[in-house]
């Protein structure tokens, strides 16, 4: 059966967890707690010898080890079948990108996952007590984060990135925009397509039922 390696803070992996409970995909989930091993490593070392970016989330199926939130995705929904669509209206996306729109949407994907990843940075680097407003780079990061907000509200409708699906976009924004919720790293108020797609998604029951834990 299926693994799947997760912490229950982490965005990236949150995007799995949702995605496996609108599929109903049976998997064996491992949850790992940063900092509980005793060989003092942050996942364990058994895990890191696999997955070079000694990271999670991942899965393991069968002999395949994929590693990658969005890849991990596009793994699924490619190998596995949608047990029970969604009772949930808009139904979930059942590619990562739309074959017509390939360009466009997989850059809309790749501007969420650099606009996490330059926030999940500012936030490890404040949680080291590193003054972020001091560090030229770091204030370049903090704009990078704005402009890729900018960029995204101007490419989104209300009914997100793709009208009539929960899209795969939308799944990376809402598990982005939520995450930065809660910790005080980038600012995303004030735009009103984003703020209505993460309305329109944050009661979805695969959605409340995968909360982040804090
Ligand atoms: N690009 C990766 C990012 C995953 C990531 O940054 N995961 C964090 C948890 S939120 C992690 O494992 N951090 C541990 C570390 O950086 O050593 C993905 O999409 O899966």
């Amino acid at each position: 059966m299926l693994t799947f390696y997760y912490t229950l803070r982490s965005p990236y992996a949150r995007k799995i967890r949702i995605l496996l409970a609108e599929m109903e995909t049976p998997h064996r989930p491992e949850e790992l707690v940063p900092g509980s091993m005793d060989d003092g490593s942050l996942f364990g070392e058994d895990y890191e010898a696999q997955i070079p970016s000694m990271r999670v989330p991942s899965i393991k199926d069968g002999d395949e080890i994929i590693f990658e939130s969005n890849l991990v995705i596009d793994y699924l929904l490619e190998k596995y079948p949608m047990n029970k669509p969604s009772e949930d209206q808009p139904p979930l996306a059942t590619t990562m990108v739309r074959s017509s729109h390939q360009w466009q949407d997989s850059m809309v994907l790749a501007t969420i996952e650099t606009l996490l990843n330059s926030a999940i940075n500012l936030a490890f680097l404040k949680r080291s007590d590193v003054d972020v407003d001091q560090v030229a780079y770091l204030r370049r990061e903090q704009d990078r984060c704005q402009s890729c907000l900018d960029w995204l509200e101007a490419r989104a409708t209300t009914e997100g990135f793709i009208p009539g699906v929960f899209s795969i976009a939308d799944l990376n924004l809402l598990c982005a925009l939520q995450w930065f919720d809660d910790r005080d790293v980038v600012q995303w108020w004030g735009r009103r397509r984003l703020e209505t797609i993460v309305a329109r998604y944050q009661n979805r029951t695969s959605v409340k039922e995968n909360p982040l834990a804090f």
